[in-house]
């Protein structure tokens, strides 16, 4: 029996890294029993045993129990189902462009919240930093690295920046995600010269990117660790998150926990609310307190059966 990491995955198969060979495994239909609540039961990074077949290629034997750390989103179909987008990850490379396609914030705090709510760590990484304005990304990196993230601006064609990457990637393992057309695969390109990610051409028509990459793929890094690079994404919809969950997901709100007049507070209006106070002290950046505002719509109200269970 040997064991091995999956690096990538389609519809019926997969390619599983196993004492440096990448092996294809077909996937055992009693399989979609195992989790039955995610739209496939094996993800991205999943470490599984196997055994070699005549055929060149792998059977897959189980799959270990994963580890804390995992991106995963709602599915738009499948009702609902939770999408493991990566398993088995220490932390999310949240990745915006200063420009062309425009800084989607929303997204990106959205990314964020959902490292908090998937239990990694976050980075967030502003590429295109030669197409920025002159002190046009400061004032956002300062608000996450107050909070505890690392952030950095970069520029996979100046090099800008990649050397602050690699040291943030190093014996880790990363999942990179963001809009489509950000530079995602052009910053993992330049962190490691031959990685040969496919990079594509934002269309100049529309300024949205093409969606180049087109599967999630797992790839060990020279320097040390593994990076997962994902197709972009235009909306990120929270998996198993509710109303009541979410200030925890914000660092400088979850500090505020209990401190409301109202116990069970939304913090998007009452009186006597601390959230709102912090943002009227400008403690809180009212940015990330609009993008409180604007994902708590969007959320489910709490299920008391969940509630009772926490
Ligand atoms: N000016 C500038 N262009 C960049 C930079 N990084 C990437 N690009 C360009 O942006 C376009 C998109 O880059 P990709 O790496 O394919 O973007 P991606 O995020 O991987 O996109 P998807 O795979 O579709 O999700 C390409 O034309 C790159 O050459 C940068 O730092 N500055
Ligand atoms: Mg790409
Ligand atoms: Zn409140």
């Amino acid at each position: 029996m040997h064991s091995g990491v999956v690096i990538r995955l389609d519809s019926a198969s997969c390619i599983v890294r196993c004492d440096g060979l990448d092996l294809r495994c077909a996937l055992p239909g009693k399989w979609r029993l195992t989790r039955r609540s995610q739209t496939r039961p094996i993800a991205v990074g999943d470490r599984v045993r196997l055994s070699l077949q005549p055929t060149g290629e792998g059977a897959l034997e189980g799959i270990e129990p994963r580890r804390a750390g995992k991106l995963s989103r709602r599915a738009a179909s499948e009702r609902g189902l939770e999408q493991v987008v990566a398993a088995n990850v220490d932390q999310l490379v949240a990745v915006a462009a200063a420009a062309d396609p425009p800084l989607n914030r929303g997204l990106l705090e959205r990314l964020l919240v959902s490292a908090e709510h998937g239990e990694m760590g976050a980075v967030v990484c502003l590429n295109k930093a030669d197409l920025a304005q002159p002190g046009q990304l400061d004032g956002l990196l300062a608000v996450y690295r107050r909070l505890g993230y690392a952030a950095l601006a970069a520029s996979a064609v100046t090099g800008d920046g990649v050397d602050g990457l690699r040291g943030v990637l190093r014996d880790k393992t990363s999942v990179v995600a963001g809009p489509s057309g950000v530079g995602k695969s052009a910053l993992l390109n330049a962190v490691q010269p031959g990685l040969a990610l496919r990079v594509g051409d934002v269309s100049a028509a529309t300024g949205k990117g093409r969606h180049t990459t087109s599967a999630v793929s797992l790839v060990p890094l020279d320097i040390g660790g593994y990076v997962v690079d994902t197709p972009g994404i235009r909306e990120f919809a929270l998996y198993d998150l509710e109303r009541d969950e979410l200030m925890h997901c914000f660092p400088e709100m979850r500090e505020l926990f209990g401190q409301c007049r109202f116990a069970d507070c939304s913090h998007t209006h009452e009186p006597d609310c601390a959230v709102i106070a912090a943002v009227g002290a400008g403690r809180i950046d009212p940015g990330r307190y609009e993008s409180y505002c604007r994902i708590y719509e969007s959320l489910p109200a709490a299920d008391p059966a969940k509630a009772a269970r926490r």
